[in-house]
């Protein structure tokens, strides 16, 4: 999963990720060509933990969420927008952030003027295929190529009214033809507010604020205190603990904020055990075991032949798989079986 950090120039999108990735986080190179600092975040989760007293395995391996920060310093205008979206084309969500400091701060316009070159930027791709698609009919009529041009037609209608795409709904094989595109108003978006400090007594308005104008989109949001909290991710963590309570914060802005994304990106985690290793992998709500099966290796999703698939909690109050398989709590699943978070897996496969 990759989370593309999108915002206005300046609104603090280093700060925030330098938040969420503390130093020791390892870079990745760039999966779009060196202009984006990409770094992978684990995911905290008790219940790895759980799982890994019960089978005392050789290693233990987090799901991981990965962060793409832009780096396009001296880009400004359309320019910037331009390269900021083209690098965003294949995160699988956005994080959109919005600055709250400084005495001209003015976050609502901020964020209206890059979801409008968003919608913007969405609508010259439509168009671009649309007119590909409109050509090609006139030399030879295709069902398959019909499809597609009312697809895109609903897409453009909703985009010239200033409606994102992620608020249409799209049957599967809509989405699977629009998944090429690399839309961005069509991925989820986390709202990302990044707060001075001293504006703390406005954070809950604000936050209210921005979650009424945008009742009817499907869309989160979050404040987070860029400044102080990246500040407190370069600390160890016993001194980041003390400095998050004077501050009087529950969570550290990052477990905040990789919760956050979790939930309101539709993502979920489900296990494999093993005495080798005992691991958390991330798929979306509702993904199919054959899906999962490929989040760990395309082999397996291409090979599946079945799922072996137990319950978290089923699994601890059995105390070990064969109990499990004993209790009845062992199930055998295909590969459209919608995997829940929380099911320890096992696929079956051949190649
Ligand atoms: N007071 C305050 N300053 C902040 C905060 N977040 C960022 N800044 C300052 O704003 C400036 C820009 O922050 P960056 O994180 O570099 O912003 P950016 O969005 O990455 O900028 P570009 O990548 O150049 O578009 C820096 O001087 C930060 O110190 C904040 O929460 N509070
Ligand atoms: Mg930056």
């Amino acid at each position: 999963m990759h989370i593309g950090i999108i915002g206005r120039p300046s609104c603090g999108k280093t700060t925030v990720f330098r938040a969420l990735t503390s130093a020791a986080a390892p870079a990745q190179t760039s999966r779009a060509g060196g202009k984006g600092d990409t770094r992978v975040v684990e995911v905290p989760d008790a219940r790895l933990q759980t799982l890994a007293d019960l089978y005392n395995p050789r290693k233990v391996t987090p799901a991981v969420v990965s962060f793409v920060d832009p780096v396009l310093t001296g880009q400004t205008g359309t320019h910037f927008a331009a390269s900021l979206l083209t690098l965003m084309r294949d995160a699988d969500a956005l994080a959109h952030v919005v600055g709250v400091f400084g005495d001209d701060a003015n976050p609502l316009r901020d964020f209206d003027d890059l979801n409008s070159e968003v919608l913007l930027a969405d609508l010259a791709v439509v168009e671009k295929r649309l007119e590909r698609v409109t050509k090609d009919l006139g030399k030879m009529k295709q069902t398959e190529l019909q499809r597609e041009q009312q697809l895109l037609r609903r897409c453009q209608e909703a985009l010239e009214t200033e409606l994102p795409l992620r608020c249409l709904p799209f049957s599967e094989d809509e989405q699977k033809i629009l998944r090429g595109f690399g839309l961005l108003s069509s991925k989820a978006q986390l709202v990302v507010l990044n707060l001075d400090e001293d504006r703390r007594p406005n954070a809950a308005g604000l936050a209210e604020e921005f979650s009424d104008k945008l009742a009817d989109d499907d869309v989160q949001v979050i404040i987070v205190y860029g400044q102080i909290e990246s500040e407190m991710a370069q600390l160890d963590p016993k001194e980041a603990e003390l400095f998050q309570q004077d501050l009087g914060l529950q969570e550290s802005g990052r477990d905040r904020f990789i919760r956050a994304s979790y939930e309101l990106l539709g993502l979920c985690s489900f296990f494999t055990v093993g005495e080798k290793e005992v691991r958390a992998w991330t798929i979306p709500h509702g993904a199919w075991a054959q899906q999962a099966a490929g989040v760990i290796h395309s082999d397996l999703a291409r090979g599946f032949i079945r799922a072996e698939a137990i319950h978290y909690d089923d699994l601890v109050a059995s105390g070990s798989m064969a109990k499990g398989r004993e209790a009845g709590k062992l199930r055998i699943e295909g590969k459209t079986y919608p995997v829940q978070d929380g099911d320890v897996l096992t696929i079956r496969f051949n190649v």
